[in-house]
């Protein structure tokens, strides 16, 4: 059996889509096929409420895109799991992001997790993501690196992200670490031998979740909030997400 998954990167820098891709490929199994796309359109790293917001529109045109061409469900590579809600809406089958896969398998391989994520200003953000998703008794802290999402491929900022989660992890007395940026998925491996902790990232998680909900037959409820949304038309910018 074929699975086609499109994993979007809600911000428009194609390295690290690129990056993202591999990651998630890497871990899919034999048959399925992970398309990795950034929007046309959006912001080139999300680190803000202004960035996340403006990220959105680019998320639901890629899984419009995916529903035409029969895809079988989507990854929202993006620690904020911008436009999540709306996309379950309009998507058939599942959509899961990368916060709330990496809490989920978190939570399934110790008590409690750190979360190591970027700027400062978007650690309660990270929170806010935990409490939605049942997550806030598990998490025990969140760390920023103060690292902009784009330098985190640097060699330095690599060994930075690493030493915070060794830290993070003795200081919360915690059991995993959750990396908060899609940008740190290829360092997971690093952090794992440096840290001697189960380390979390959510582009792969997220991929085995959808592909295991694919492979289960499972799609999106249609029956409650996530029912298709009302045509209706929308104007300006947005004309082109009238349906
Ligand atoms: C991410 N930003 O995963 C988030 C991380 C963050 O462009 N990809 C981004 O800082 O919120």
């Amino acid at each position: 059996m074929t699975y086609r998954i499109k994993v979007i990167n809600p911000n428009t820098a194609l390295a690290m889509t690129e990056s993202i891709g591999r990651c998630a490929r890497a871990v899919a199994s034999p048959g399925t096929v992970v398309m990795a796309v950034s929007p046309s359109m959006g912001p080139e790293s999300i680190e803000s409420h202004y960035d996340e917001a403006l990220a959105v529109p680019g998320v639901l045109a890629e899984v419009a895109a995916g529903e035409r061409d029969g895809v079988d469900g989507y990854v929202i590579a993006c620690f904020g799991d911008p436009g999540l809600d709306a996309a379950r809406e309009l998507a058939t089958g599942p959509v899961v992001g990368i916060a709330e896969a990496a809490m989920h398998a978190a939570t399934l391989v110790g008590r409690s997790f750190s979360v190591v994520t970027t700027l400062s200003r978007t650690v309660d953000r990270a929170w806010e993501l935990a409490h939605r998703y049942g997550f806030a008794a598990a998490c025990r802290g969140v760390h920023a690196c103060d690292i902009p999402v784009l330098d985190l491929e640097d060699p330095a900022a690599r060994k930075t992200v690493t030493e915070l989660c060794a830290s993070a992890v003795e200081c919360d007395g915690s059991d995993s670490v959750v990396l908060g940026c899609a940008g740190m998925a290829s360092s997971c491996a690093e952090v794992s031998r440096e840290t001697g902790v189960p380390v979390i990232d959510g582009v792969t998680a997220a991929t085995k979740l959808v592909e295991s909900l694919v492979s289960l037959g499972l799609r999106t409820s249609t029956r409650g909030e996530y029912a298709p949304p009302p045509p209706k038309r929308y104007s300006g910018l947005l004309r082109d997400f009238t349906h």
